[in-house]
């Protein structure tokens, strides 16, 4: 199932497995979920007649340079979550757990230096790439800031970069401008309109890093990755359970969060939409989301976050479109494709986002005042 340009393995190593803390008799082992980067197993087991499943990822070191430094990451997180749930009811299926190696790591190193680590299953919860309702961005909002909240007092070392400049729109620019310069699979010509509307955007672009530098808005940690399929709810309840996807936990704005909760939760498409008459920003779900996100964030959020939320939206799918553009200029090297002009689809599908989120602009800000 593995891709091969990623250089990833096909499928999960028994030696692997063997080393991870988990007893009993394994019964199968499936690739699971939709992720873009990292290649996710579900694997089932009995232990003593119990039914019990975990995953399992190979963790892309294409991508983290330093893996052992995610996992430092991922550990400190969860356990201060964890802590705070002492109580809560359900509380294991309220953060992700990881699962020790035998030798107590957080990882298994397979024979060819890759990484891999293993987290308890989380059993009915459901992701998802489109919210279904107004209440359900209401909750995906909640779960979001609850998890910026939870995260706030956190002590000890800055938390490792696991990507540097990850959302840097300046440095993502840069590389952009080189991808555009070299053109090495002769693809610039077939999408100029797409080029175009990322260069007249580059300086609004640099909007939310500029002020996080400069010190405008503080920085805090944050998930950096909260697009839909990031965030499980309870298949039953639909209640929000918890955020996953941790490798990008790290510090940055708490608006990079809220503007990709934005960019995913406000419209009733997937991000390759190809059907760009179908992409609209939809401010009934903006309203529902900003005020699950607020009903949290208000604890902590200050004048200048407020100010920015409504750019934060179109700011990160501004990103998205360029990092989409610049990996089909580049020839698909960072994300999973599954045709060959799925990165360019991408792109133009952010870019019809934002061309609606500016539609909608004046209505959108007119809430963000009403929700203050
Ligand atoms: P990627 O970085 O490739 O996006 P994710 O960590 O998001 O990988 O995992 C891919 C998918 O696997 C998730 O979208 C989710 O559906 C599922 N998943 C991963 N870990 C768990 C877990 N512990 N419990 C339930 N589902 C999980
Ligand atoms: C990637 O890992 P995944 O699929 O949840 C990417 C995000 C993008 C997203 C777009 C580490 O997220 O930044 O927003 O794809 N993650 C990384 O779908 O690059
Ligand atoms: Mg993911």
């Amino acid at each position: 199932m593995a891709d091969s340009k990623t250089g990833l393995k096909q499928g999960l190593p028994e030696a692997v497995l063997d080393r991870f803390s988990i007893y009993g008799d394994c019964e199968s082992i499936v690739p699971y979920g939709k992720g873009h980067i990292n290649d996710t197993f579900l694997s089932t087991w009995n232990q003593g007649g119990t039914r019990l499943r975990y995953t399992h990822q190979r963790i892309n070191d294409r991508v983290f340079a330093r893996p052992g430094e995610v996992m430092e990451n991922i550990v400190r997180v969860t356990a201060h979550i964890r802590a705070k749930l002492e109580g809560v009811r359900d509380r294991s299926r309220r953060t992700l757990t990881v699962v020790e190696a035998r030798d107590g790591k957080p990882w298994v190193r397979d024979a060819e230096g890759g990484w891999w680590r293993s987290y308890c299953f989380i059993e009915n919860a459901r992701g998802g790439d489109l919210a279904s309702s107004p209440e359900e961005a209401a909750l995906l909002g909640r779960i979001t800031g609850l998890f910026q909240n939870q995260l706030a007092d956190l002590e000890g070392p800055r938390l490792h970069e696991t990507i540097p400049r990850f959302h840097d729109m300046e440095a993502r620019y840069v590389r952009f401008h080189e991808a555009l310069r070299k053109d090495a699979c002769g693809r610039g010509g077939g999408c100029g309109a797409e080029i175009d509307f990322l260069l007249e955007n580059e300086d609004r672009g640099g909007i939310l890093i500029r002020a996080l530098r400069e010190g405008g808005i503080p920085e805090r940690i944050c998930h950096n990755d909260t697009k839909m399929n990031n965030i499980l709810l309870d298949e039953d309840s639909g209640e929000a359970l918890c955020l996953i996807d941790l490798d990008t936990v790290m510090p940055g704005t708490s608006l990079f969060d809220l503007g990709d909760l934005i960019r995913t939760v406000t419209t009733r498409t997937e991000e390759d939409e190809q059907d760009l008459s179908k992409i609209r920003f939809d401010t009934v779900f903006f309203r529902a989301l900003i005020t699950g996100y607020l009903s949290q964030a208000r604890a902590f959020l200050g004048p200048p976050e407020y100010a920015l939320i409504c750019e934060a939206g179109r700011n990160i799918t501004q990103i998205m479109a360029l990092r989409f553009l610049t990996d089909y200029l580049e020839g698909d090297p960072y994300y999973r494709i599954a045709r060959p002009l799925h990165n360019l689809d991408r792109c133009r599908s952010q870019i019809a986002l934002i061309r609606s989120m500016d539609s909608g602009r004046s209505e959108a800000e007119k809430i963000v005042r009403e929700l203050s």
